[in-house]
C-alpha cells in the first residue's frame, strides 16, 4: 500500500499541478509590443503632404516645396478628433512617394525646411507627436522607401540615405508605436528602381524604437492584409511564413496575406488600412464613407482578427474637415450603441470541462483580459453553455482567444435554445484576438459555443452577445 501511494502521489501531483498551470503556449506567439498593438484595435492614418495641395494621389517628386502651405495646421485638432472617435494612435505619412518630408530631415533637400510655410521652421512630426502625447494617443510614422525626388534613388547610396532618413524621423519625436513601410517600388527621378535593403531598414527601426511594430506586406511586426477595401478573410490567422519573402513584388500572394497561414512560422497579425474617403489624400470633391459602410468595415476588420487603420486625410488648411469629424462621431456613437451592452452578462455558465477553478467557464463573461476559460491539454473540442435568466435578443456574437498563448481554434459553432429546442445558429473558422459573427436576430434562452476543431487545446477569454439595430449585412439579394 505504501509503495502504491509512493507511486500514485507524485503522479497525482503531476496531473493536478498541470491543471493548475496555464496551457503551454502554442506556436509563435505575439511579443508584448504586438499584443499591446493588437489591443489598440483602431488607429487613425493621416495622409498629408504636397498631394493634399495638388489634388493628386501620387506626386511625381517635382512639386515645388512652397506648394505645401497648411495655413491653419493644428495637429491638436487631429488628436482631439481621433480621441473622441475612439482611436488609440495616429500614423502620419511623414514621407510619401513624392519624397517631400514633413519634418526637417537633414538627409534630404526636399522638406518643410526648404519651404516658405512657417519660414522654413515648421515641423509636422513635432506638432503631431506633441499633440498625441498631450491627448494620450500613440504616435506612429509612415515613411515610403519609394522616393521620386531623391537624386540617389536607384543606386546603393540611396539605402544609406534612407537609413539616415529613418534615423532622423525615429530619434527626435519620442516613442513610435508603429513604423509603416510601404512596399511600393516604382521608378525614381533617374528612371531606375531601387533594390531596397530591408534588413538594414528593419534593423535601423529596431535599434532606435525597439517597441515599434513594423508594418509591411510581410511584417515583421504586422502585415498588410491584401486589399484596401477593409475586407479580411473570414478565416484569418495571425501567423505567416515570411522566410524568403519581402515587401512589394516579392511578397506572398494577396490571398495568403488575407487569410494568414495556420502553420505560419511567425506571428505577423493582419492590419487593415482603408480610407474614410475614396482617395488616401484629401480631395475637395470627395465625400466620406457612410456610417453603414464604416460599420461594415469594422466587422470585416476588427471583427475578423485584424487591427483597423482608418485613414482620415487632413485638408489644405491642415485640419480634419467638418464632414469627416462629424462622420467619425456618428460612427463612434453607432459603435457605442451596439457594443456598450453585453447581453451575455448575468448568464449561468456551464462548461463541458474546466481545467481548474482558475480557468472556469465563467471567465468568458469576465472583462479582465487575462481571465480565460481553458480545459485539459488533450481536449480540443470542449463546449460551454450560457443560460439566461430571461431570453435575450441578439444578432452579434463576439469571441476572443487569449492570444498571448497563440492562436488555436480552426472551427467552431454556435447553437441557440429557443422555446426549449436547440438549433444551429452559426458556424465559422478562426477566432484569433477578436471575432464577431453577424447572425440573424434570435431570442434565445441559452447559447452554446462548441469548439469543433482546434490546433491545440482552446483558450478563450471572452464570449459576448450584442444587438445591432443599425447595420444590415449584405444578403445575396442586396449584395453588390
Ligand atoms: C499604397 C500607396 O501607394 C498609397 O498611396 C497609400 O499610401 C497606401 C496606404 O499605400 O501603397
Amino acid at each position: 500500500m505504501r509503495k502504491l501511494l509512493l507511486i500514485l502521489l507524485p503522479l497525482a501531483c503531476v496531473v493536478g499541478c498541470g491543471r493548475l498551470q496555464p496551457p503551454a503556449p502554442y506556436g509563435p506567439c505575439p511579443t508584448d509590443a504586438q499584443l499591446r498593438w493588437q489591443r489598440m484595435e483602431m488607429n487613425m492614418f493621416c495622409h498629408f503632404g504636397p498631394n493634399t495641395f495638388s489634388d493628386k494621389e501620387w506626386g511625381d517628386g517635382a512639386e515645388p516645396e512652397d506648394l505645401f502651405n497648411p495655413e491653419a495646421l493644428d495637429c491638436s485638432q487631429w488628436a482631439a478628433v481621433a480621441k473622441a472617435a475612439g482611436f488609440r494612435g495616429i500614423i502620419l505619412t511623414a514621407k510619401h512617394h513624392d519624397g517631400f518630408c514633413l519634418w526637417p530631415n537633414p538627409a534630404s533637400n526636399h522638406t518643410v525646411a526648404q519651404c516658405a510655410w512657417r519660414q522654413g521652421r515648421g515641423d509636422v512630426l513635432r506638432d503631431l507627436s506633441d499633440a498625441c502625447r498631450q491627448a494620450g494617443l500613440a504616435f506612429g510614422v509612415y515613411i515610403s522607401p519609394w522616393d521620386r525626388n531623391a537624386p540617389t534613388y536607384g543606386t546603393p547610396e540611396y539605402n544609406q540615405t534612407f537609413r539616415l532618413t529613418l534615423q532622423s524621423a525615429l530619434s527626435s519625436y519620442g516613442p513610435v508605436f508603429e513604423q509603416w513601410f510601404d512596399g511600393a517600388n516604382g521608378e525614381g527621378p533617374n528612371g531606375k528602381r531601387q533594390d531596397y535593403d530591408w534588413p538594414l531598414f528593419n534593423s535601423t527601426v529596431a535599434a532606435l524604437q525597439p517597441q515599434a511594430v513594423i508594418f509591411s506586406d510581410v511584417g515583421p511586426g504586422c502585415r498588410w492584409m491584401g486589399n484596401e477595401q477593409g475586407v479580411n478573410g473570414e478565416t484569418c490567422w495571425s501567423r505567416l511564413s515570411i522566410q524568403g519573402f519581402a515587401p512589394g513584388q516579392k511578397s506572398p500572394g494577396t490571398a495568403t496575406l488575407n487569410s494568414g497561414q495556420p502553420d505560419g512560422t511567425h506571428w505577423v497579425p493582419a492590419e487593415t488600412d482603408v480610407s474614410l474617403r475614396p482617395g488616401w489624400f484629401f480631395h475637395p470633391n470627395e465625400k466620406p464613407k457612410t456610417v453603414e459602410q464604416l460599420l461594415g468595415i469594422y466587422y470585416t476588420s476588427i471583427g475578423r482578427n485584424s487591427l483597423l487603420l482608418l485613414n482620415v486625410p487632413p485638408d489644405r488648411r491642415g485640419l480634419v474637415s467638418a464632414a469627416d469629424s462629424l462622420r467619425l462621431m456618428e460612427f463612434r456613437s453607432a459603435l457605442d450603441s451596439i457594443f456598450s451592452i453585453d447581453l451575455a452578462q448575468g448568464a449561468r455558465v456551464n462548461a463541458s470541462e474546466e481545467r481548474s477553478p482558475r480557468f472556469r467557464g465563467a471567465n468568458l463573461l469576465d472583462t479582465c483580459y487575462d481571465h480565460y476559460w481553458a480545459v485539459t491539454d488533450d481536449n480540443s473540442t470542449p463546449s460551454v453553455t450560457l443560460t439566461f435568466p430571461e431570453p435575450v435578443t441578439f444578432n452579434r456574437v463576439m469571441l476572443q482567444e487569449y492570444i498571448p498563448l497563440g492562436q488555436r481554434v480552426e472551427q467552431f459553432r454556435i447553437d441557440v435554445m429557443e422555446r426549449g429546442q436547440w438549433r444551429p445558429l452559426a458556424q465559422a473558422t478562426t477566432i484569433g484576438y477578436k471575432r464577431i459573427l453577424l447572425t440573424e436576430t434570435v431570442t434565445a434562452q441559452a447559447v452554446r459555443l462548441t469548439i469543433e476543431s482546434s490546433l491545440a487545446t482552446p483558450v478563450i477569454n471572452r464570449l459576448a452577445l450584442y444587438w445591432d439595430g443599425i447595420y444590415q449585412p449584405p444578403t445575396p439579394q442586396n449584395a453588390k
